[in-house]
């Protein structure tokens, strides 16, 4: 959907700046972002060993709380919270940290591949039995106990120590997951956002 969105407001970005089209020249290196169930295991695993090793490396932007560079962005996101959501930078900053993410696994963590993305209406109403949360191959599924910690996948054992909300406390990766409220994944709901905005634009 926020691939969509952006999309759509290309060309409004376009006629701002004519100079662009002057400057882009063909791509030579392929960063093909792709949806998780069409990777391959070899690409899964490579992801998640590249997210893991995210989360060996130690913080270097001397923010209070992250321990490491995983923690850094999710310290990142905390900080800019309040100035970021329901407000038109919405997108423009998320498209940013997910970019600077995947940019971080490739330079740092030695990935090869491209950032991948959930498919989320594939799995609408339906989240719960999802291939993006296998235990092997994925990222873990539901989380159980008061806590809701995820206690099964590769991330089972991570502390992280940023949230909830402003605190700074380690606690377990916790997940709970609303397969009733999952199912306004589905394409349809997708497609009235799109119009919703469309209608904004215009
Ligand atoms: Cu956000």
């Amino acid at each position: 959907m926020k691939f969509l969105a952006w999309t759509l407001a290309l060309p409004f970005f376009a006629e701002a700046a004519p100079t662009l089209a002057t400057t882009s020249e063909a791509c030579t290196i392929k960063n093909q972002r792709k949806a998780w169930h069409t990777l391959t295991r070899i690409e899964k695993l490579a992801y998640i060993t590249a997210e893991k090793c995210l989360m060996t490396l130690p913080a270097k932007l001397g923010l209070k709380g992250p321990r490491t560079r995983f923690d850094e962005f999710q310290k990142v996101h905390v900080l800019a919270t309040e100035s970021v959501h329901f407000v038109g930078a919405f997108l423009p900053f998320h498209r940013y940290l997910i970019y600077a993410h995947e940019s971080i696994l490739q330079t740092e963590c030695n990935y090869t591949g491209a950032q991948p993305y959930w498919d989320e209406p594939l799995d609408a109403g339906n989240f719960s039995s999802s291939v993006v949360l296998d235990a092997v191959t994925g990222f873990g599924g539901n989380g159980a106990g008061l806590s809701n910690c995820v206690n099964d996948g590769p991330f089972k054992d991570y502390v992280n120590a940023i949230g909830p909300f402003q605190q700074i406390t380690d606690h377990c990766i916790d997940r709970r997951i609303d397969d009733c409220a999952s199912a306004q994944a589905a394409s349809k709901d997708f497609r009235m956002v799109l119009a919703m905005v469309e209608s904004v634009d215009r």
